[in-house]
């Protein structure tokens, strides 16, 4: 009996201009656009190999090597899109294998530490509909296959892109229209870098999930966001990525991190996801800034409290440099003091 297999990988995504809302929470409808980094392939990334044969019984999945379930609403309906378009290129040419019909499994491996604290969700289920559209053949663009990742998680879609991608929030009730596309290439600005810094590795106090939910329903600052605040941030910070205006970017990244937060703090109940380590990381990116007398680093944090700073290579030695004398750490795996900060150069 043959068996078919694909392979592929897709890297974490940083956002600088982040996703925090829904519109529709079963098609992960955003209710803002977003931008973000991919991080290098080399760096933090998943891997997933995929596999159909016409004796396989059952969908299966192993994650990180521990056999995980296949059946979170999520992935059913990943599964099921990713069917209906390999139905349609079969129907094209009734030569090929009925993939279709036939049962997958599924073998997916983060190459970053769970330790890490860094979502993974975006980069795997990414790598997950990204192999198995490679398994399939499919003919669509990585656009439209972005809005199936989309389903599994919204920032997954971004993930599909190396380099600076956009995610456009779109209209449509159906999300036919919600989807990720290229902003630049990661060679179009090579000389941009991201460190993680791993303030802390434990599970987040409220899953990004709920915590969209409360803010939706509660929080008057979010309507300010989304209504005056991200849509002309948007348009500047494609701008300033297609100019390469590091300082302006930073700023940019910067307000939007702390205007997530804001409005993260201003839902009832609140949610908190900085810590003391986080503002002290936060001030000293200000007074390195300061001191510098230009914008040479820019700090951002997702749902937790890690943070992760960009700055251009050529200022690697002061931005890294400074790091490492305040929280006195070195680059690699490695905790550095008793806050457990962790310094990974990605
Ligand atoms: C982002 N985050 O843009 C923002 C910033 C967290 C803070 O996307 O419910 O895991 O799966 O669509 O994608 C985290 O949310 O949420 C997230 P779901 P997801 O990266």
């Amino acid at each position: 009996m043959s068996v078919y297999t694909a392979s592929t990988t897709a890297p974490v995504n940083i956002a600088t201009l982040k996703y925090w809302g829904k519109r529709d929470k079963s098609l992960n409808l955003p209710t803002n656009s977003s931008i973000s980094v991919t991080l290098s392939q080399d760096d933090l990334r998943t891997l997933t190999s995929v596999a159909t044969s016409s004796s396989f019984t059952e969908d299966q999945l192993w994650l990180n090597g521990t056999p995980e379930s296949l059946t979170s609403e999520r992935t059913v309906a990943c599964l099921k899109d990713l069917r209906a378009l390999r139905t349609a290129v079969e129907a094209r040419d009734t030569s090929l294998p009925k993939f279709s019909e036939w049962k997958l499994h599924i073998v997916s491996e983060n190459n970053f530490p769970t330790a890490a604290g860094l979502a993974s969700s975006a980069a795997g289920f990414s790598a997950l509909v990204k192999a198995i559209a490679k398994l399939y053949e499919l003919p669509e663009s990585m656009s439209e296959i972005s809005k199936i990742a989309r389903k599994g998680s919204g920032s997954a879609c971004r993930s599909l892109f190396g380099g600076y991608v956009a995610w456009e929030m779109g209209s449509e009730v159906d999300g036919s229209d919600s989807k990720a596309v290229e902003v630049a290439p990661l060679e179009h600005w090579p000389s941009m870098k991201a460190a993680i810094l791993v303030v802390s590795a434990d599970k987040k106090d409220t899953p990004s999930t709920s915590g969209m939910q409360t803010t939706v329903a509660t929080s008057d600052l979010f309507q300010h966001r989304i209504k005056n605040v991200v849509p002309t941030r948007f348009i500047e910070m494609k701008e300033t990525i297609l100019n390469k205006d590091f300082a302006k970017f930073a700023e940019l990244t910067m307000k939007d991190s702390n205007s997530f937060h804001a409005v993260c703090l201003d839902s009832y109940p609140p949610i908190k996801y900085l810590n003391d380590t986080s503002m002290k990381v936060i001030k000293l990116i200000h007074t390195l800034n300061a001191a510098a007398g230009e914008t040479i680093a820019a700090y951002t944090f997702d749902a937790g409290p890690n943070a992760v700073i960009y700055y251009l290579e050529e200022n690697e030695a002061v931005v890294l440099g400074l790091l490492h004398e305040l929280f006195g750490g070195v680059a690699g795996w490695e905790k550095v003091d008793k806050e457990q900060l962790t310094l990974l150069k990605a």
